[in-house]
């Protein structure tokens, strides 16, 4: 839906980058489905009041997260240790009850996060839209509802369970255009205690490394402390605490309670101050990240075309969202890309999403090397690199495109 306006101050956004026509991230479709195809205007906008970046056009939820949603959270070692993590720091923390505490987290995938509530036997309930993720979820002994999360939702959950001390959400609160009706359920479903734990990518790296592709169909929004602190603002909770994350190229957890219940860290006004010097608050720092954007297709189809002159095969690595939005706005397609690795079997032997390029499986990466592999899952680079290690001591080179597009030596 497209009013121009904020979703979550109602003011009239600020148009920033333009990205044209774009299909859905985890659109992975048949060559029978082609012709068919979904396509969006896709467009980022920011509003000067709630200083919240955000798409201007959302396709309807129910389209990108349904019973075939191909992005499975457990495929990252690297993830299924920070997931460990953060449930260890939650169960450690101050937040829980002694007594019979209970956790829920909001769109909780495969289950790779609240796992570790339930091997702990914490009482703990996830909220998973998407029904095949969510039948993961549950084989594995997590407690999972098959819905979109609103108010009503959270009152059902209240009446048969009470309360929850601490309401968890990771790379899922940035996908929900009815943010409002979140806060509005948190409200409801939380103790007057209890806390609110998500992180998202943080528009400060976006904006740092020019990582444009976080930008795609599912991402609404592009969270900052500035535009996290407004939200919850106008429903009496604050930020109480931030702290920033390695994960997706960049993330922020953010700490939000009831106004005055906990003190506040430090940490909250140190990010305000990196915020404001960074120019997150500024239309004008939209301007400049746009003409790096730009930049950075040119370069990325420069260096492309040149291999393909030279007779060089180039294949990409890891279908991911972030791909769709990268061939879809620097218009690479087949002819420069031979193929796609990916691990997932339901994006094997589908195409993807608007360029076409084939996604073929990871056993024919290895048995059939190109000269180049564009990493497409540069935010898990540490851990492929490492396990594709006789991919480059045989002379593959890996292409990497954010902070900016090389070649690695
Ligand atoms: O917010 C979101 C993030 C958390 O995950 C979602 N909207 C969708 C998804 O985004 P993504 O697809 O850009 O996520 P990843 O984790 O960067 O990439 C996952 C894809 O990469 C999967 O298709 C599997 C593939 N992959 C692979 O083929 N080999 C991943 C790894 C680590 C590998 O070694």
């Amino acid at each position: 839906m497209n009013t121009g306006l904020c979703r979550v101050s109602g003011r009239p956004l600020v148009k920033t980058v333009n990205f044209g026509l774009h299909p859905l991230g985890n659109g992975f479709l048949s060559a029978d489905d082609f012709s068919g195809e979904y396509f969006f205007p896709m467009e980022i906008g920011f509003c000067e009041a709630s200083m919240m970046v955000q798409l201007i056009n959302q396709p309807a939820p129910e389209k990108m997260f349904h019973n075939k949603y191909a992005f499975y959270s457990s495929t990252s070692q690297f993830m299924g240790q920070h997931f460990c993590d953060f449930a260890n720091e939650v169960m450690r923390s101050r937040y829980l009850s002694k007594i019979n505490p209970f956790v829920v987290e909001l769109g909780c995938n495969d289950g790779i996060m609240l796992k570790n509530f339930a091997t702990a036997g914490i009482r703990h309930l996830g909220i998973e839209p998407s029904q095949n993720v969510a039948d993961v979820a549950n084989t594995m002994g997590v407690r999972t509802l098959s819905k979109f999360f609103s108010e009503s939702v959270a009152e059902q959950i209240v009446k048969a369970e009470g309360q929850a001390d601490a309401f968890l959400a990771a790379n899922v609160m940035c996908h929900i255009p009815d943010i409002h009706g979140v806060v509005k359920g948190i409200r409801t479903l939380l103790k007057p205690a209890g806390v609110v734990i998500f992180e998202d990518p943080y528009l400060g790296d976006i904006i740092e490394k020019t990582s444009y592709d976080q930008i795609y169909d599912e991402h609404v929004f592009l969270f900052s402390a500035h535009s996290i602190e407004y939200l919850f603002n106008l429903y009496g909770m604050e930020l109480i605490d931030v702290i920033s994350q390695k994960t997706h190229g960049g993330s922020m957890r953010y700490v939000l309670a009831n106004k005055g219940v906990y003190p506040v860290s430090s940490s909250v006004g140190r990010l305000m101050g990196k915020e404001k010097a960074l120019g997150l608050h500024q239309i004008a720092t939209f301007e400049k990240f746009r003409i790096a954007v730009e930049r950075s297709r040119k370069e990325l189809c420069s260096l492309l075309t040149d291999l393909k002159l030279k007779g060089k095969r180039v294949a990409g690595y890891a279908a991911t969202s972030k791909s769709t939005t990268i061939l879809n706005y620097c218009g690479i397609g087949p002819e420069l890309i031979e193929y796609i690795s990916d691990t997932t079997p339901m994006k094997q032997g589908k195409f993807t999403p608007g360029m076409h390029i084939p996604v073929k499986s990871h056993a024919n990466f290895l048995e059939n090397p190109p000269d180049y592999a564009v990493l497409f899952a540069w935010n898990h680079a540490e851990e492929i690199m490492d396990k594709e290690k006789n991919f480059t001591d045989k002379g593959g080179k890996w292409i990497v495109h954010i902070p900016s597009v090389r070649v690695l030596e």
